[in-house]
């Protein structure tokens, strides 16, 4: 049979086709996540920080315990790991609370690497 230039197609079997679709990848990154810290100071009883880890980390009384213990120890702890929204919102609820109570307690958050 025949074949002019017009019937032929840009592949044949003798020349494969060697190029590659590279597939990009979506650019989905995910949002950083914040550590929450608490900070020791010499005022604030420590009863007062176990009852804040219970209400605003929801921590056993054992768990807000030995955390409250570490911060005392050591002056500070990452008390919870949150998006930017949820730790900013525990910063202030912590920080009102221990304000409303007269205490000097401080909370504040810090970006994960
Ligand atoms: N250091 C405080 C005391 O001896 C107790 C304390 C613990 C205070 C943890 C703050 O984040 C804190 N009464």
């Amino acid at each position: 049979m025949l074949e002019y230039p017009w019937m032929m197609s840009d592949k044949s079997d003798d020349d494969p086709d060697t190029s590659v679709l590279v597939q990009t990848r979506p650019k989905t990154k995910r949002p950083p996540l914040y550590k929450v810290l608490l900070l020791n100071d010499d005022y604030t009883p420590m009863e007062f920080v176990v009852h804040v880890l219970e209400r605003f980390f929801s921590m056993t009384h054992a768990q807000a315990f030995e955390i409250m213990l570490t911060v005392h120890k050591k002056g500070v702890a990452v008390v919870g790991v949150f998006s930017h929204e949820i730790a900013e919102t525990k910063v202030g609820q912590v920080m009102d609370f221990a304000r409303r109570h007269q205490h000097p307690l401080q909370c504040t958050m810090e970006r994960e690497e």
